[in-house]
């Protein structure tokens, strides 16, 4: 554990262009305190500025960081960070102009994966994407943690050890070779990931997405007893685990568990974790973890929606398993679950539903039919009726009705049999 007293302050500053994102922008905010946190730096303030455009200069108004600056001087804050990707030039003018440390959200994130990553495969994507992020616009924030957590470093904590004086004596060139270095182990890694794959292609495979901290290793836990940590920390998952899974009459899946996914997630770093994100790519089904006890719920689904669209994963089969029933949460969930075949009320921790889940998940894999069908917009029972039989791939709004791809077994088939267009 760190100690309270060593943990670096910050003061974290947004920017609101529309009134409307004010509530998403403050949330916004509020989870980069977590991720602040994540990396022992500690929030004594939070401030968002309404403003029309982003300034060229300061990105925020010079009056509003100068009012801030004075702040930071008062209270012993010794960086200021950013609730958005910073451009260097912004950072650099900032730094000039008030003398104080900058960082942005990127970078808290880059540092959090960079503490988590413990395998080979992580350290090396991590390493990629900080990298690609230029690391020397990094200098800073590193050499500052390096100095503020020498004491947790004694102790053998940090992995964040050698930061600092690592990236000082890397030049453009070295880095360049460095990222050429690195993308030639991964391409082994990733050779040896699809020979493996090569050799479970007649093996259905799912695969456990969602936003980080959702309880995907806990639920991974449960269904297959791997021991993969799970803790109360954001990306305490960098690297992906597979586990054989047995249902009964001999059938066998594998199941992955992955890294988690979180809003505005650097791009740099979904781009580096190919590795590991081949798992989601490559799944017959997804299953899509959703803490519904966190208020801020449908906002991680779609920002898991738009990670799985980046890596063009978002047309794989999904369970929306909304985990985490045992706390409280919005009856609205209870009613979504009754209304739609793929979506599951669970508790990874308590275990309840987890047999449904896995009855549901052999069911999709090796009882049911993919269908397209074309159902009047006038037959609105039927469309709901079919939300809550079948497990529903896309749909389409077309003059003569609603084109709709759907996997559903035999025997719920029968109703629908007159809308089927393609078999
Ligand atoms: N109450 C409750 N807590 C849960 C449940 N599932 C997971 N948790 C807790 O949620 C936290 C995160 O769990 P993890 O399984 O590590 O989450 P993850 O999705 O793997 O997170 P990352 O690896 O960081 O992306 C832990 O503190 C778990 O104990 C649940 O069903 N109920
Ligand atoms: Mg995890």
């Amino acid at each position: 554990m760190r100690q309270q007293e060593s943990r670096m302050k910050a003061i974290l500053v947004g920017v609101c262009l529309d009134q409307k994102d004010r509530e998403s922008k403050q949330h916004s905010i509020d989870e980069l305190e977590r991720l602040a946190l994540t990396v022992g730096v500690e929030t004594t303030a939070k401030y968002i500025q309404n403003r029309k455009q982003i300034d060229k200069t300061y990105f925020l108004g010079k009056g509003f960081l100068e009012n801030i600056v004075g702040k930071m001087e008062e209270t012993g804050v010794e960086i200021l960070i950013f609730d958005n990707e910073l451009s260097p030039s912004h950072a650099r003018n900032i730094r000039k102009k008030f003398d104080i440390d900058v960082a942005d959200r990127t970078e808290i994130i880059l540092n959090i994966f960079h503490e988590h990553a413990s395998t080979k495969e992580a350290r090396l994507q991590v390493d990629l994407a900080e990298m690609k992020y230029q690391l020397p616009r990094l200098k800073k924030l590193w050499s500052h943690l390096d100095r503020e957590r020498g004491s947790a470093k004694a102790a053998g904590g940090a992995a964040s050890r050698g930061m600092g004086e690592k990236q000082i004596e890397i030049d453009k060139r070295k880095v360049r070779e460095h990222i050429k270095t690195i993308h030639r182990s991964l391409k082994k890694i990733m050779m040896r990931k699809k020979t493996q794959r090569k050799q479970r292609e007649n093996i259905k495979k799912v695969c456990l997405v969602g936003y980080t901290n959702a309880g995907k290793s806990m639920l991974f836990n449960r269904l297959t007893n791997a021991g993969v940590l799970v803790e109360n920390k954001l990306f305490a998952t960098l690297d992906s685990t597979a586990r054989k899974l047995q249902f009964e009459k001999g059938k066998e899946i594998v199941i992955s568990d992955t890294v988690g996914f979180i809003s505005d997630l650097p791009h740099h770093l979904v781009a580096s974790f190919h590795a590991t994100l081949l798992d989601v790519e490559d799944a017959d089904l997804l299953l899509n973890v959703i803490d519904i006890s966190d208020p801020d719920y449908p906002k991680h689904i779609d920002a898991v929606q738009k990670v799985l669209k980046q890596i063009k994963s978002d047309d794989i089969p999904q369970i929306k398993v909304l985990n985490k029933m045992d706390r409280n949460h919005d009856s609205k969930v209870e009613e979504y679950e009754n209304l739609h075949a793929n979506a599951m009320l669970i508790s990874a921790k308590t275990g309840e539903n987890v047999e449904r889940l896995l009855e549901k998940i052999d069911n999709f894999l090796h009882a049911s039919l993919e269908k397209v069908l074309l159902i009047p917009h006038d037959d609105q029972k039927a469309i709901n009726h079919l939300h809550k039989l079948g497990m529903i791939l896309n749909s389409e709004y077309l003059d003569e009705g609603v084109r709709i791809k759907v996997v559903i077994n035999q025997e719920d088939l029968g109703e629908f049999e007159k809308f089927v267009v393609v078999s």
